[in-house]
């Protein structure tokens, strides 16, 4: 990941950016927001959707229904003073708080710290976008945190409760790398863990489960990398056999290359499954696209199918797909508070099918 630039940031935030750029906004912990198309006074920008939570920023929405209300597990994002760089150092996240509503467009409530970086005995630096399950009458959070060797691991931490608090476990899930986990239960109550990301995720320094240091991002004519899968065993904590890579392919079969960086995975899987098909659905990172592959097993391969959200405000974009209530959603980010590359605010808004099980783009502004 690299998180220079923002070329689809608007330039006049105004007295707001200012305000809020380096402490967190203040309004209550349980708010209201719509998913209605507003225009916002401060940018005099229109978005499809307005922030969840106004009073912290949060990112990387990873949502679940559990006991029929809707769980979002974000990053929360933070400004603590780390200068912008190409890994993407500025996203220096210390802990996780977990958001829930009972419906799309009824209250969210923030239940507070649910797991902080102290309490992760490996962890060095940097909680990056994380994932939850339930099994076992237990819930699990699993998250990517760079170890003291700076290599990016995914943990698993557990709790009776959806909202936390979590309690990690002493190490990362041996055999885990880069960031971005994705736990995705199939019909048959099997668990299979996507995860990775390239640039800044580290990704690209995986080759057949060993790390190599000294390997760059790959080069426009090479094959781009690919996300990786593996299943978790019972206990939900390891993995059962070893990880393997996800084959993403173009229309016509063909694997992408680096150069066709607009289609390409770059981080932020999601696995769903409608009407018996996978959807595989990933950030194309330095496009800034959101888009979606199809396929019939999970472990793919997975035939590219579309863009599911064209580029937001802000270098990244990730999401979430849940269904609720028998309608579709699409949770995702974008740095409307605050103009900020590291200071996202996470939304949604409703998800629909076409006849034939594509999806229909959504535009994030309009
Ligand atoms: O929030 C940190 C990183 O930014 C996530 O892990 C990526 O998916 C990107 O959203």
């Amino acid at each position: 990941m690299r998180y220079l630039k923002l070329p689809y940031i608007v330039a006049t935030h105004g007295a707001l950016a200012c305000m809020i750029c380096s402490c967190q906004p203040s309004v209550p912990k349980t708010t209201t927001d719509s998913t209605h198309v507003t225009s916002t006074a401060d940018t005099g920008k229109k978005y499809l959707s307005q922030p969840l939570v106004r009073h912290i920023y949060t990112a990387d929405p990873s949502a679940h229904v559990f006991n029929g209300r809707i769980y979002i597990y974000p990053s929360h994002d933070t400004a603590t003073g780390i200068p912008e760089d190409d890994f993407g150092s500025h996203f220096d996240m210390k802990d996780y708080h977990i958001l829930s509503m009972d419906a799309v467009g009824g209250d969210v409530t923030d239940h507070g710290v649910a797991l902080d970086i102290k309490d992760i005995p490996w962890a060095h630096r940097q909680l990056w976008a994380p994932d939850a399950a339930f099994a076992n009458s237990t819930y699990y959070l699993y998250f990517p945190v760079k170890d003291s060797l700076d290599i990016f691991r995914i943990g698993v931490a557990t709790s009776d409760k959806p909202e936390g608090p979590f309690k990690a476990e002493p190490k990362p899930i041996p055999g885990s790398y880069s960031i971005d986990p994705c736990v995705f239960r199939d019909d048959d109550g099997k668990y299979y863990m996507y995860f990775g990301g390239i640039w800044g995720g580290q990704l690209h320094k995986w080759n057949k489960n060993h790390y190599d240091s000294t390997k760059g991002n790959r080069k426009a004519d090479e094959i781009a990398v690919a996300p990786r899968i593996a299943k978790l065993d019972a206990n939900m904590k390891r993995f059962s056999e070893p990880v393997k890579e996800v084959q993403l392919l173009d229309e016509n079969g063909k694997p992408f290359h680096e150069k066709d960086n607009a289609k390409r995975f770059f981080e932020a899987a999601w696995v769903h499954k409608y009407k018996g098909k996978y959807y595989f659905s990933y950030s194309t990172g330095d496009t800034h696209n959101l888009c979606y592959a199809t396929g019939d097993s999970p472990y793919g391969p997975f035939t590219y199918k579309g863009v599911i959200l064209t580029p937001v405000e802000g270098w990244t974009s990730h999401h979430s797909i849940i269904e609720k209530d028998g309608k579709w959603y699409l949770f995702y980010h974008d740095v409307q508070l605050s103009g900020k590359t590291y200071l996202r605010n996470v939304k949604v808004t409703e998800l629909h099918y076409n006849d034939d099980g594509s999806i229909q783009t959504i535009h994030p502004s309009i």
